[in-house]
């Protein structure tokens, strides 16, 4: 029987969309019986390809980071800072393998698989349509106002919250095998989503009481410090629903397992966005995408982070 290693973008609506579309893709496709084992990947100081990770017949990542293992048989990815060194991308160019696809201008990776599965292996693609839809919604920021973004009346954003700051570790991985099948409305009535939903929403509208008093938002940056509260799973659309004059977010935060800093462009503002977030980020690190990037720090860095954020908060203020 064929095993399958799935690395994913953990407590990320679009890495979890990607890994149920693949997931659904390669067992209509290619084997039904295939046996699935999903792993979470968090963006993190260290090198995240540890020795025995990829275990499987088939090693496959979506919506994350290439890794030059021999072992990985599928690669699917959208982010501009998608390679660990200059010698990755090079081996990448060089040799791609079979299934390893890379395309920077999708605004989601679950668009950008289904694409490929359509075009490339003829897979039909309409069952998944809602899911393909609100990929490219939540990940390329297509929200049509910032209060669409931010009132979590949807299901696929309600699903979106409890996939990004839900408590537990791991259940965005225990829910892809239904997020494959099932309406994001069934999705969220599920217990191991509904459970969280209430708590979520409550600590979500709290939030957005915080991050009003902590907003410093001057020369078109909104700046905030929140790495001393259990808050890093915010909605990132907070500091334009509350500043919509400005152009760039950048602020700081810290879970157990990192520090960060991440940078914004104001989707409601691109008039005069046109820094590269994920250039800025890559000086430090970390990368993303143009619009959107962040850098990883260990957890006991977090005055390191501030420094970086404070400079980067001065120089997109001088743009
Ligand atoms: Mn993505």
């Amino acid at each position: 029987m064929t095993r399958v290693r799935l690395c994913f973008h953990d407590r990320c609506f679009d890495g979890t969309a990607s890994a149920a579309l693949f997931y659904r893709f390669y067992r209509e496709h290619f084997d039904k019986s295939a046996e699935f084992g999903f792993t979470g990947m968090t963006h993190k100081a260290a090198q995240p390809w540890v020795p025995g990770l990829f275990d499987g017949n088939e090693n496959v990542i979506v919506d994350f980071k290439y890794s030059n293992s021999p072992q990985l048989t599928w690669w699917f990815d959208h982010h501009q800072s998608a390679f660990l060194t200059p010698a990755d991308a090079e081996q990448f160019r060089q040799h791609p393998g079979a299934h390893m696809y890379y395309d920077p201008t999708y605004k989601s990776c679950t668009k950008f698989i289904a694409t490929v599965a359509n075009e490339k292996f003829g897979y039909d693609i309409s069952p998944l349509a809602e899911l393909i839809h609100w990929g490219d919604i939540i990940d390329g920021a297509q929200y049509a106002s910032p209060e669409a973004a931010v009132e979590m009346v949807e299901p696929a954003t309600q699903l979106a919250l409890v996939i990004e700051a839900a408590p537990e570790d791991g259940l965005p991985a225990r829910i892809i095998p239904e997020l494959a099948y099932r309406p994001l409305k069934e999705m969220v009535e599920l217990p191991i989503v509904a459970q969280h939903l209430g708590p979520l929403l409550k600590r979500h509208r709290d939030s957005i009481e915080i991050l009003r008093q902590r907003c410093d938002a001057r020369d078109g940056v909104v700046f905030f410090d929140v790495a001393d509260l259990d808050l890093e799973g915010y909605n990132k659309f907070i500091p334009y629903l509350l500043h919509p004059e400005c152009v760039y977010s950048v602020s700081v935060s810290a879970s157990k397992v990192r520090a960060k800093v991440s940078l914004g462009t104001n989707p409601w503002n691109l008039a005069n966005a046109d820094a590269n977030l994920a250039s800025l980020a890559e000086q430090y690190g970390g990368g993303g995408h143009q619009r959107v990037s962040a850098i990883s720090f260990d957890p006991t860095e977090v005055a390191r982070a501030r420094e970086v954020a404070a400079t980067l908060t001065a120089l997109l203020r001088k743009k």
